[in-house]
């Protein structure tokens, strides 16, 4: 079976309040490998671009204060159906839901409710094709005419 490939991103809080190791602890006992791995810190613009489907939501400035306040990790992940694989390990949006229905998910484990949700998933694999080379240069999906 093809592998495919996703990106997750461990938001400010979650490697500030040293989620990391546990999370990635997780993420290969569930089979994925770790293929890129990366240490950033958003500015505005770049927030901005990444959420650029959100920015007229009401919720869109605070999550860029957000996503701006520290650094994050983000990383490629590689596994089977990957895409689907990791928005069901860290579970639904809110935090506060995944503790009551997903309590083994990681944003019920490190999350505090919908806006501090403490990682990113890409939520398909057209977004994780947009998503991945936003980080890793190297990982256009090269179907491109050059
Ligand atoms: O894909 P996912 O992260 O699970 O949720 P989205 O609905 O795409 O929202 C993206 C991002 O926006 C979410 O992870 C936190 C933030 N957000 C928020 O701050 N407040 C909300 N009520 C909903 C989402
Ligand atoms: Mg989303």
């Amino acid at each position: 079976v093809e592998k495919e490939k996703t990106l997750a991103m461990i938001k400010p809080d979650g490697v500030s309040g040293n989620y990391t190791d546990g999370i990635k602890m997780a993420i290969l006992e569930s089979g994925f490998s770790i293929l890129r791995e990366s240490i950033v810190q958003l500015d505005e613009d770049k927030a901005v671009t990444f959420y650029a489907e959100h920015s007229s939501r009401t919720f869109f400035t605070s999550l860029i204060k957000y996503m701006t306040s520290g650094p994050v990790l983000v990383m490629v992940l590689e596994k089977e159906n990957a895409v689907a694989d990791w928005r069901a390990l860290i579970g639904p949006t809110d935090a506060r839901k995944a503790k009551i229905t997903h309590p083994h998910s990681i944003r019920a484990m490190c999350g505090m409710d919908s806006d501090r949700n403490c990682v990113h998933g890409s939520d398909s694999a057209q977004s994780a094709q947009r998503e991945m080379p936003f980080f890793f240069k190297e990982m256009s999906s090269g179907t491109g005419i050059v």
